[in-house]
């Protein structure tokens, strides 16, 4: 390993290394035929828990596509399994729990479960690590893997639904119903979160990043009061590391999801990154934002929206590219692969396009 920092670290860091680095949400899984090979005859939740199967999935997208990060092969719902909860990832659907947490009682029953054995998490995080730090990303020598966790908000919304919702409805009820037991449930997956990141950083993860998808459905009130303080928990839990703060939908939430405990932001493809600099105030490092569907809207329609997202981001003082949420699972790999190309031939900040085109 070499001291040169990768582009990642640099970014997150609130600098402009010479290269752009890139990655890309669920970049680990879907589209890949490699990755549908690895995971042949095992459902989602026991790809997840074989470490071999696991690292494997890691990488895969970094051999591919050159990205400047891998993100671990895993789900936000892996640490309610290893605390016991009945929960399996139906294919097409998402998480479906065997009993919905709805009571003051169901809450009670729930949090009784301590944080399982992350042997297996653990286990998969050092064997994709002692692959990736011989693989080069810029000027490095090596490739820094991400943890993460789902949100307490996100993962109270599946616990209270049972299942995917749009709306959020009944996790969002609860929280005004019994804000006791909201309390309790809240606090519980701050806890199982967070000691999900601690495993992986100890494990090798050089970065995490904080999933709350669906925080976007709160008002910027319940936001602040019932929900940011236990993300702050979840990302208080590892230290160290630079921490990512994603959502979706959180145009009206930016200064609360950094000021939760975020080094860097993760913005979704509603919210022009010039635009989302402004709001922060322009310190933070920001994260983002192609929108998915232009990966399926041909090759000179995503690489005019790719530029004019870099060209944005140069108001930050750090940027990672990404998209402004997850890869569609039609998406074509050869798109990724061509897009990552192009976004490491682009200037790394203004003032080298400026002399670029001097
Ligand atoms: O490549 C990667 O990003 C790494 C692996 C990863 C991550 C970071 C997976 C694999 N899931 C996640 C996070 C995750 N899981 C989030 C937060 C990010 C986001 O908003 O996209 C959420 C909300 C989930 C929950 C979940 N798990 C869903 C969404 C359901 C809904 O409500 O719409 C789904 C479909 C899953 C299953 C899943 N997780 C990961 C994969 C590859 C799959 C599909 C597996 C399959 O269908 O067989």
């Amino acid at each position: 390993m070499t001291t040169t920092v990768p582009p990642l670290l640099e970014a997150l860091a609130g600098r402009r290394p010479r290269r752009l680095p890139v990655w890309f949400m669920r970049q680990a899984g879907r589209s890949l035929p490699e990755y549908r090979a690895a995971r042949e005859g095992l459902t989602m939740l026991e790809s997840c828990l074989r470490p071999q199967v696991a690292a494997e999935i890691t990488v895969q997208p970094v051999r591919r596509h050159r990205v400047d990060a891998a993100i671990f092969f895993s789900d936000i719902m892996v640490p309610l399994r290893l605390a016991g909860v009945a929960v399996e990832i139906s294919p097409g659907i998402g998480p479906v729990f065997e009993k919905p947490v709805r009571s003051a009682d169901d809450v009670r029953e729930l949090v009784a479960h301590e944080p399982g054995d992350p042997q297996p998490v653990v286990e998969a995080v050092r064997l994709a690590r002692a692959e990736l730090d011989g693989v080069p990303s810029g000027d490095a020598s090596w490739t820094p893997l991400i943890g993460f966790a789902g949100a307490p908000f996100t993962l109270a919304a599946y616990l209270v639904e049972g299942k995917p919702s749009r709306d959020h409805l009944a996790a969002r009820a609860l929280m005004h119903a019994d804000p006791a037991s909201w309390d309790a449930l809240l606090g519980w997956c701050a806890r199982v979160s967070g000691a999900f990141l601690r495993a992986q950083v100890e494990a090798g993860a050089a970065a995490v990043q904080l999933f709350d998808s669906w925080a976007g459905s709160l008002r910027r009130d319940d936001y602040v009061a019932h929900v940011a303080p236990y993300s702050k928990a979840a990302l208080d839990a590892v230290s160290g590391v630079p921490k990512i703060h994603f959502g979706t939908g959180t145009g009206h939430l930016l200064p609360d999801v950094r000021d939760a405990g975020a080094d860097a932001v993760g913005v979704d493809y509603r919210t022009p990154l010039d635009e989302a600099n402004r709001l922060l105030g322009g310190a933070t490092p920001l994260q983002g934002n192609v929108d998915p569907a232009m990966l399926a809207a041909g090759w000179d329609a995503l690489s005019a929206h790719a530029r004019d997202v870099v060209t944005r981001g140069y108001a930050a003082p750090g940027h990672v590219v990404n998209l402004g949420h997850g890869v569609p699972e039609t998406t074509d790999p050869d798109v990724l692969t061509r897009l990552v190309e192009l976004v490491h031939a682009l200037p790394g900040s203004a003032k080298s396009a400026a002399e670029g085109a001097a």
